[in-house]
């Protein structure tokens, strides 16, 4: 059923809606770069993930606004910074359903829209025709849903893939075949505690992941860093994260993780139970300490955050084949994003929320429809309040002033704007909260970047991403670097302005 193409080109009133562009809009939880073969070939092969961007591109400086779950989904559904959106923050945030939201304008567009999995806003979804979303962070195993009637559904099976099962079954069955369409599949993986696919249990276990670089960071120079609760080796829970479970053995988290565990049959638990009972008995048998005991964890956190990914490979490639198969790859954009980066090591840490590059990162891949001509990596700095713009330019519908990102639509028809933006603005709120990572804002330009913390501490740091690409060395306040200095904060004043961040620079 191919149809015929358009170009796209501002109104389209001779256009019906069966030939408009479909979106298939794919976005993971905390799934990073580094684990993307598409960007980082160091840890695994994703070969679906890496199909996306095959007849596409691939964003290489693709950011966040606030590197952090709700937040990030508020920011992807309004095109608006944090502090405009209102949902600063997951400990207190309630998302305001009866804002402008793109889905709403796609509606308004004649679009029929769907969101599948994880939402984490606390309301109830506004301007889907049909959802069926994850309680709060959702279950890998056994999960619930809650859907369109407010009712909490259990499913059986494994998360990753009974939400795409049910996005397959809604683009087949589910949806007006004469109307375009947007659909949501907003997974749970590769959230902690990165419980695995049973038939992916041992896989990734004879392998040795490489300790990045600067895993045994010492923080100086950088004194938000120095006080977080994200370490790998002081903050990582033996049992919840690292699944050395032993009756008797309760730390902080263990009773969570009973729960997490729990959830599964008794033949499943036994299947589970075959992999990681040996091992946690050799565990507490000889315990390791020290950096021993640090490198124990982060190898089963890499395992296991790999084996994850390994399933979520799977079924992006599953919905590729489904578009494949059905004639509508040229018809559609597949989109494929993360809320936000994370960290793999890097730094000693697990987890997101900085301004640093890991986290303020997020992988973006794009299979563009016949007609949109760009291909390969594109260098434009991106950032996720650019999704809403870029979803209503390519639905040819108009994108209100108000709304703070800009559309990508000319970077995916292959265009070279003059004019692209050359910085970012990153605002993170969530202080004091768990992992306790202090509030700050921050300007990201092509080679600097400076950060300032504040609220409990006030701390500024000022990086050049040439020659320390991985922020070890916070030159702010050194001799030779006022003028830079003056110019990023000018930068950072300016974007504060023009988004209207009521916080303006304190001093
Ligand atoms: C949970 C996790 C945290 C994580 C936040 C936010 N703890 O609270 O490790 O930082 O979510 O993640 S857990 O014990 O519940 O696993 S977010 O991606 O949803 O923002
Ligand atoms: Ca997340």
């Amino acid at each position: 059923m191919k149809k015929p193409l358009l170009l796209l080109c501002g109104a389209l009133p001779a256009i019906s809606m069966a030939q408009r562009y479909n979106i298939v809009y794919i976005m993971t939880d905390d799934h990073t770069a580094q684990m993307l073969s598409a960007y980082d070939k160091t840890h695994i092969s994703t070969p679906n993930l890496d199909r996306v961007a095959e007849d596409g591109v691939k964003f290489t400086r693709s950011f966040v606004a606030n590197s952090l779950s709700g937040p990030s989904r508020a920011c992807m559904l309004t095109g608006k910074h944090s502090h405009k959106n209102g949902f600063t923050n997951n400990e207190h945030g309630i998302f305001d359903g009866t804002q402008q939201t793109m889905p709403k304008l796609m509606q308004q567009a004649g679009y029929q829209t769907a969101i599948i999995g994880k939402w984490h806003l606390v309301s109830l979804p506004t301007g889907f025709d049909y959802w069926n979303i994850l309680p709060g962070q959702g279950d890998y195993y056994n999960p619930s849903f809650i859907t369109m009637q407010n009712d909490t559904v259990r499913e059986r099976g494994y998360l990753t893939n009974i939400i795409t099962d049910k996005s397959i079954e809604w683009m087949e069955h589910g949806r007006d075949k004469s109307k375009p369409f947007i659909l949501f599949i907003h997974h749970k993986a590769c959230h902690r505690d990165w419980l695995p696919e049973l038939k992916y249990l041992n896989e990734y276990e004879d392998k040795t992941f490489a300790l990045p670089e600067n895993f045994y960071d010492d923080y100086a120079g950088r004194e938000a860093a120095g006080q977080t609760e994200m370490e790998i080796g002081k903050d990582m829970d033996i049992v919840y994260d690292t699944k050395m479970w032993q009756p008797g053995v309760n730390t902080r988290l263990s009773k969570a993780y009973e729960n997490l565990v729990g959830r599964l049959n008794s033949h499943d638990r036994a299947v589970y139970e075959s992999l990681y009972a040996p091992m946690s008995r050799d565990f507490y048998r000889n315990p390791p300490t020290g950096r021993a005991l640090t490198e124990y964890k982060y190898q089963r956190y890499m395992r296991d955050y790999a084996k994850v990914v390994k399933s979520l490979d799977d079924n992006v490639g599953r919905v590729l084949d489904y578009l494949k198969a059905q004639g509508m790859l040229d018809s559609t954009l597949v989109v494929y994003t993360s809320d936000q980066g994370f960290y793999m090591g890097e730094h000693g840490w697990f987890d997101k929320r900085f301004m640093y590059e890991e986290s303020m990162a997020t992988p973006l891949l794009m299979h563009l429809p016949a007609g949109l001509k760009a291909r390969g990596d594109i260098s434009e700095m991106v950032q996720n309040i650019d999704y809403a713009p870029t979803f209503l330019d390519i639905a040819g519908a108009p994108i209100p002033a108000d709304i703070q990102g800009e559309s990508l639509l000319p970077l995916l028809r292959g265009e070279k704007p003059r004019k692209w933006r050359k910085s970012l603005y990153y605002h993170y709120y969530e202080y004091p909260a768990e992992h306790s990572v202090k509030r700050h804002y921050g300007v990201r330009t092509e080679r600097y970047k400076l950060i300032h913390f504040y609220n409990d501490i006030d701390t500024w740091e000022l990086y050049d991403l040439q020659a320390d690409p991985h922020e070890m060395h916070n030159i702010y306040g050194q001799p030779g670097t006022e003028k830079v200095t003056k110019e990023l904060r000018r930068e950072l004043l300016r974007l504060q302005k023009q988004y209207d961040d009521p916080i303006q620079q304190l001093n």
